[in-house]
């Protein structure tokens, strides 16, 4: 009785600690947020067990302890415990299954395709930098290649991903995504971002000297903003373009 109590307050602060440390930046992107009640569930899930098997350890420890002149003795020779060891092996059954199922749903809804309206953007990683290349579908002209990475707020994004040399790995933190960039195929995310602002992009695999200074930002703005941003520089790539010619010839 007087355990089943500690356990239980054991397992009530453990959630709370859980909720009030803040483990991870913003949210902004409707992934970010499926991503963070999976993980919220995950530590839900996880905790009463923890305190179930430390709490095993602790008793065992201390109970079955060896006593002075109990030197030489053995333990009682048990041979297996039918009934407990179908219940240890059916309830983490059902636990994981239950778990890995929701994980399941959460990235099934993370990657569901959007309508059509979706913005294609292709990102492609080398050492040590990444850059973005806006395919017609969103210029309305000509392929726009830039070093900055716009995404337009409310609307479903979608990344198609290559590496020019090694392996990198496309991260965002704020929208809870990444996937790594190979060379020779193409790798895809979708996001739908939520909060207006700046994130970091990340490089996330060792990909040789200057790994840690690969790193880019994401601007999250207005869709407006979005489309006058990419309007701008198709007229500067195109008025570069012009005067290029011009100085050439
Ligand atoms: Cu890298």
């Amino acid at each position: 009785m007087v355990a089943a109590a500690c356990a239980a307050i054991a397992i009530a602060i453990g959630i709370v600690i859980s909720y009030l440390i803040h483990w991870f930046p913003v949210q902004a992107s409707t992934q970010a947020k499926n991503t963070d009640r999976l993980y919220h569930v995950l530590v839900i899930a996880s905790i009463p067990i923890f305190v179930l098997v430390v709490s095993v350890i602790l008793y065992s420890v201390w109970q079955f302890r060896m006593r002075p002149g109990e030197e030489l003795k053995d333990g009682p020779p048990i041979h297996g415990n039918t009934r407990l060891e179908v219940f240890w092996t059916a309830i983490p059954t059902v636990l994981l299954l239950g778990l890995v199922g929701y994980s399941f749903v959460v990235l099934k809804e993370n990657e569901q395709g959007r309508p059509a309206k979706e913005v294609q953007i292709q990102a492609t990683g080398e050492q040590f930098a990444w850059s973005y290349t806006y395919p017609p579908s969103v210029t309305g002209g000509a392929p726009l290649k830039s070093d900055q990475l716009y995404v337009p707020l409310d609307q479903s994004v979608y990344f198609n991903i290559r590496a020019k040399d090694v392996i990198h790995a496309f991260w965002i933190p704020a929208f809870r995504l990444q996937e790594d960039a190979v060379p020779g195929i193409t790798t895809h995310w979708r996001v739908t971002p939520t909060r207006l602002g700046t994130y970091p992009v990340v490089c996330n695999l060792l990909c040789g000297l200057g790994h840690s200074l690969m790193r880019s930002k994401v601007h999250v703005v207005t869709q407006q903003q979005f489309h006058s941003w990419v309007a701008g520089q198709m007229s500067a790539s195109a008025g570069g373009a012009a005067s290029s010619t011009g100085s050439s010839g």
